[in-house]
């Protein structure tokens, strides 16, 4: 490995300099470094937490937990380290989750190149000496010839928008930067505010505790069973009898996770075997009924059978008709939002110290004193939890001053939306690559199998350019171009663009609304990544 060293940048500052520079150290990040020391690369990982392991760091609200099965949910390039580890539950929680990015952390020996508590601030290419100029809130600098983004699709918390929070004079949290010691909500009035997958786990654990819990609900969402409880031995077992071949196949699957069901059109399927078709999904649990049939999120009716049948199994659980019908989703097709997993988030409606107040026709007028008011009716709580969201998949990499070839900013080439070169590369900026990145599959797959996939594409792609002497690889912006483009026309033969969604951008005011993730299969966008590299690196140049 060759060494870091002290020098100094083209300004002459003292710096430190790396081969590679990893903003980062959650899933993504750590991969990272790994593959780096494989190639024999100095790499150092910047990590604002106190601690490593990115979203699994960040997000300890109670309930929190992966939507995700954890067999599938977890890294696949050792095969010793997935044999080892042993999951309790079926989804884990998030201690759980953590303590796996830990022992990953230990069992690479990966801690010794990762600071922590540092925040990048400033990411500059410099045009002269062709490398990234990278300075950190310790007002420390540094020099890399790559540096990679691992900063996460959902990182950045939105801080709750209302008028009058700092003088509000209970206790608030947002649930993305949740304190690390223990909330008590025994006996307190306690408002929720959002209906998101957050605020779907946290729901139905405060409700045990709280006095009184009221929900405030702008968009009902789409929740599907978890049928969480503790992972059977024997399932444990017979994943892994076939880890390798299951991983190989999640690889090239159309979401990084495999499903059984009749790939068929609905409008092929009778109207009987149809109702069974989503029975049958339903049990699976978690996100088994978007595949329930091959057009659920292209067409139309398609897309309403699910949602109706969806509609029924709310009704059947939750007892207040008025509460039931609130509940049900009807402004957006089914799935276009991200799907919601929950363990008793309807039921939860039916207990006594549990209210759900409507906002979408009467907004939240402002936080006040005591609690928030909305409709005219002041809430008087005791603590108020945002489940308000993040400023997805862009949020992270614009939140740091990026800046390519003659100063380009990559927030003002982003100012119509985000403009990749695969999801993991931008026109103008050499040798910088965006894990899991705007215009990549990324949030509507398996985040590991995509995360996995683009460390190894990076690292593939810095041994080419090491092989053959290059210094430096660029896409080029014709090439961008065009992946934008089919990003876009893509998306638009889909239902996704019809909901106010994160994936869109709406739920943040001005910010673009441009369906920001690729819908093209896990599959289908590898090979395609996979034939870029196999050309030669076609769309980029290499210098
Ligand atoms: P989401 O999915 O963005 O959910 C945020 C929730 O907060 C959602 O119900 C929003 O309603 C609501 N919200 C946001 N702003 C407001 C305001 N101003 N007033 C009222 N309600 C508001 O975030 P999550 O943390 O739940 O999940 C994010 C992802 O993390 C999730 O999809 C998984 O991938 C993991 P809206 O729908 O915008 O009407």
């Amino acid at each position: 490995m060759s060494e870091s060293k002290r020098s100094s940048d083209a300004h002459g500052a003292a710096c430190r300099r790396f081969d590679a520079i990893i903003v980062g150290a959650g899933f993504s990040g750590l991969y990272m470094l790994y593959r780096l020391r494989g190639l024999g690369l100095s790499a150092r990982v910047f990590e604002m937490g106190s601690a490593i392991g990115g979203t699994w760091y960040w997000n300890r609200y109670p309930g929190a937990r992966c939507d995700g099965e954890s067999l599938t949910y977890s890294y696949s390039f050792s095969e010793p380290l997935q044999q080892e580890w042993k999951w309790s539950d079926r989804y884990s929680l998030q201690p759980e989750i953590l303590d796996y990015l830990n022992h990953v952390a230990d069992r690479f020996d990966l801690r010794r190149d990762i600071a922590l508590e540092t925040r990048v601030e400033r990411a500059h290419y410099d045009d002269e000496a062709g490398e990234w100029a990278i300075e950190t809130d310790r007002g420390e600098r540094f020099a890399a010839t790559f540096c990679i983004m691992a900063t996460g699709c959902l990182s950045v918390p939105r801080r709750p928008p209302f008028e009058g929070l700092d003088a509000y004079e209970g206790e608030w949290y947002h649930t993305g930067q949740w304190p690390h010691d223990k909330i008590d909500f025994q006996g307190k009035r306690v408002g929720v505010v959002g209906t998101g997958s957050t605020a779907i786990q946290v729901i139905p654990i405060v409700a045990q505790e709280a006095a009184h819990l009221t929900v405030f609900q702008r968009t009902a969402n789409f929740s599907m069973p978890a049928w969480n409880g503790p992972l059977d031995p024997e399932e444990d077992g017979a994943m892994k009898a076939v880890y390798p071949e299951y991983r190989e196949k999640a690889r090239w699957s159309e979401v990084g996770v495999l499903y059984e069901s009749i790939e068929k059109p609905a409008a092929e399927v009778e109207p009987e075997q149809q109702q069974r078709e989503l029975e049958r999904q339903w049990r699976a649990g978690g996100f088994a009924m978007l595949g329930t049939f091959t057009d659920v999120l292209v067409d139309r009716q398609a897309n309403e059978l699910a949602a109706e049948f969806c509609h029924r199994k709310i009704r059947e659980k939750v007892g207040d008709p008025e509460v039931a019908e609130l509940l049900c989703p009807k402004d957006h097709p089914f799935g276009t939002k991200r799907l919601c997993v929950d363990t008793d988030y309807y039921e939860t409606f039916n207990r006594d110290n549990v209210t759900l107040v409507d906002i979408k026709h009467a907004p939240i007028e402002r936080i006040t004193p005591k609690g928030l008011r909305t409709g005219g009716v002041e809430y008087e709580f005791d603590s108020i939890v945002f489940a308000t969201g993040f400023d997805a998949m862009t949020g992270a990499l614009l939140g740091i001053d990026i800046r390519g070839r003659e100063g380009l900013r990559l927030a003002h080439e982003w100012e119509a939306g985000p403009r990749t070169y695969l999801g993991l590369t931008m026109a103008g900026f050499p040798n910088l690559f965006a894990i899991t990145g705007p215009g990549s599959p990324s949030v509507l797959t398996n985040m590991v199998v995509s995360i996995e996939q683009h460390v190894e594409w990076v690292a593939d792609c810095i041994a080419h350019l090491r092989e053959r002497g290059f210094a430096c690889i660029e896409a080029t912006r014709n090439a961008q171009d065009e992946w934008v483009d089919h990003v876009n026309e893509t998306a638009h033969q889909t239902l996704y663009p019809l909901a106010n969604s994160w994936y869109m951008g709406a739920n943040i005011p001005g910010k673009p609304r441009v369906f920001t993730p690729y819908v093209g299969s896990v599959g289908d966008y590898r090979r395609a990544c996979d034939a870029v590299a196999a050309d030669g690196y076609r769309g980029f140049r290499l210098a």
